[in-house]
């Protein structure tokens, strides 16, 4: 066994999600290489003490920086705002650390071409946390594309909706509210929960060759959590989107954080020449498709409740018709990014690759101020 000493920066919810993951893929899935729950990073050291105590790191520092000097930590993983991961990524590549960076990769596609040539430049393993690509159901319908069951694309549908700023009094900034800061975000729904639709959309349907978008910002101005001081929202709290694909399909998408009554609901769907498929994050361990080659008279949708041990990642957990939830997306990335050190192939979504979702962002960003068509 060779182990993967991490040095995690955060605590918040991605650094709980990251840190079960690394303390439980070895348990599910072989590998020679074991995460070792090293140090834990964040500015305030009772709470780093308080995360590190309940999940088992090893140390903690208060500074990023004296982290990387750290001779005893292999992997950085970046689970701050989006403002540090630039910084971040870029002094830890020049330490020769390996990286996963939670999702965006960068505030914009300048940061993450930076980004990238850090770590190609200083060769070190890289990898950002797009989750929803390893739900097992996301996985067969991947499976299923590539095999060519669906045929020609015609069609690729995805929302991702949510309702937790519709109530006026919800500051912007701090700990908790980070994400409706434009300075610390970089952007509203696009670059928090459209990159998880364009991340999965690229990975099932390939590129996006253009982009018209339309964004919204609902609530104006909210209180700052810090300063306690009104300040103009400047996110975009709702976006929709239509493309073209490369490969000829188009593509519908829309995210908001004011669909009263939806909390996470991620969906997607896909219409091809032979079958469809469909996903919905609320019901995360079954996929929908539809065979137009089925007989006749018992064609219709199925429910595949995907939980086999033929399936994506099944065969490393419980029994057939035992399901697995959102935890296990985690534990699925880092199992594979340990697979990825096994054999020296490179992890996915590199940094890379992630950029390709970014420069999508950026299009659909631009595309609603210029109120214009814009190519990715
Ligand atoms: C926002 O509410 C959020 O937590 C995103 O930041 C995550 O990436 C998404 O998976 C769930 O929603």
């Amino acid at each position: 066994m060779k182990p993967l000493n991490i040095g995690m920066i955060g605590y918040g919810f991605m650094g709980k999600a990251h840190t079960n993951a690394y303390a439980q893929a070895n348990h599910f899935f072989e590998s020679e290489h074991h995460p070792v729950l090293k140090a834990l990073c964040a500015r305030n050291k009772e709470k780093a003490q308080h995360f590190a105590d309940n999940w088992g790191y090893e140390s903690i520092e208060t500074d990023w920086r004296e982290m990387l000097k750290r001779d005893d930590i292999d992997a950085v993983d970046i689970c701050t705002p989006n403002n540090l991961h630039k910084e971040i990524a870029i002094e830890a590549a020049k330490a020769g650390k390996m990286i996963l960076c939670e999702k965006p990769l960068a505030m914009n596609t300048a940061e993450g071409e930076e980004m990238c040539k850090a770590v190609e430049d200083a060769g070190v393993a890289n990898m950002v946390w797009y989750n929803y690509r390893r739900v097992p159901a996301v996985s067969l319908a991947k499976k299923l594309i590539d095999e060519g069951r669906l045929g020609q694309i015609f069609h690729y549908r995805a929302n991702f909706l949510q309702d937790w700023t519709i109530n006026a009094d919800v500051p912007v900034g701090g700990a908790a509210t980070w994400r409706l800061d434009a300075e610390a975000a970089g952007s509203g729904v696009t670059g928090d929960l459209l990159a998880h639709c364009i991340d999965t959309a690229l990975w099932l349907n390939g590129g996006i060759a253009d982009v018209s978008a339309v964004t919204e910002t609902f609530v104006k101005e909210r209180v700052n959590a810090e300063t306690g001081e009104k300040q103009p929202v400047k996110i975009d709290d709702a976006c929709s989107f239509m493309c073209h694909f490369d490969n000829g399909s188009l593509g519908l998408f829309e995210s908001t954080r004011y669909a009263r009554g939806h909390k996470a609901l991620y969906t997607l769907e896909v219409n091809g020449e032979h079958a469809s498929l469909r996903w919905d994050l609320h019901d995360l361990h079954r996929l929908e498709y539809f065979d137009h080659s089925d007989d006749s008279v018992v064609r219709g949708w199925r429910s595949i409740h995907v939980s086999d041990g033929d399936q994506p990642y099944m065969g490393n957990w419980w029994v057939p018709g035992l399901q697995i939830g959102y935890e296990h997306t985690f534990i699925h990335q880092v199992a594979d990014f340990l697979k990825s050190l096994d054999t020296g192939e490179p992890a996915s979504p590199s940094f890379r690759e992630a950029l390709e979702t970014q420069k999508v962002c950026d299009a659909v960003l631009a595309s609603a101020d210029e109120r214009a068509w814009k190519n990715v």
